[in-house]
């Protein structure tokens, strides 16, 4: 299947040609989209230098910070225009193990929709993240799944992979988000839609450079958009059927 890995970035000087390179020597055969934000320490040159070196890339550069699901609305764009059958989301900070995508892609050959690289499953860990980001995740991961009533065990994992059917069922370019909460609002509509999705346990190994871009408005989107979309679909519950 023609894949398409998009790779949000912002300031990933320090991670991305080592992320480009363990890529495609993972998966020699996909294709890789990095979508950058104008960051300011020159990701995108570093990104054009690599993709020179090792083909297959592309580099789009935004004029300016965005957050990630603008990011990644933008890259699914892309991949939908020029006929990909598979779109992959993966961090740049090396959180996400290249190594783990051929088993997130077996997954969908096997006859998933929709596979999510899960922390949360058995065989999945973290093992180096601090304290307060296990118990935000933890926590964020299980509020959304309550309020939403999903059984996803990682719903804020940002290591996917995704036939371009199931996007387009879900109406992906309407999604709102637009920070993190980009992934819980896709999981979301991915588990209403009744399309097959599935969990892969990785390793998710905490970032050695750089910084996080995770910050307190960020969490505090995902918070009131979740209790938004339960409040919508479960209290209120709608006549009209909404994904
Ligand atoms: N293009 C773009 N990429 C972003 C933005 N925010 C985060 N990213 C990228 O999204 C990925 C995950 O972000 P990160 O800061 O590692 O989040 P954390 O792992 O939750 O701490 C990384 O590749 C970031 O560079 C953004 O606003 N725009
Ligand atoms: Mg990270």
């Amino acid at each position: 299947m023609r894949t398409l890995v998009v790779l949000p970035t912002y300031d990933e000087a320090a991670n991305i040609a080592e992320a480009l390179t363990r890529l495609r020597a993972a998966a020699p055969h996909v294709d890789v989209l990095v979508v950058d934000d104008n960051s300011p320490d020159g990701t995108a040159a570093l990104a054009r230098r690599s993709a020179d070196e090792l083909g297959q890339i592309d580099v789009e550069v935004r004029p300016r910070k965005d957050g990630l699901g603008n990011a990644y609305r933008h890259g699914f764009r892309i991949g939908i225009d020029r006929d990909y059958e598979v779109l992959v989301q993966m961090d740049a900070d090396l959180s996400h193990d290249a190594v783990a995508l051929p088993q997130l892609l077996a997954a969908l050959d096997a006859g998933a929709d929709a596979v999510i690289g899960s922390r949360y499953v058995p065989g999945g860990s973290i093992p180096h993240w601090p304290w307060y980001r296990r118990a935000l995740s933890r926590y964020g991961n299980a509020y959304s799944c309550a309020v939403l009533g999903m059984t996803v065990r990682d719903a804020t994992s940002g290591f996917r992979a995704y036939r371009v059917g199931a996007l387009e069922e879900i109406d992906v370019f309407s999604t709102r988000a637009k920070g993190y909460g980009f992934q819980i609002e896709t999981a979301y509509r991915v588990s209403r839609s009744g399309r097959a999705l599935t969990e892969v346990p990785i390793t998710f190994t905490d970032r050695v450079r750089g910084y996080s871009k995770m910050s307190l408005t960020v969490a505090a989107e995902e918070l009131l958009l979740v209790t938004w979309w339960g409040l919508r679909d479960r209290v209120l519950r709608r006549a009209r059927p909404r994904r």
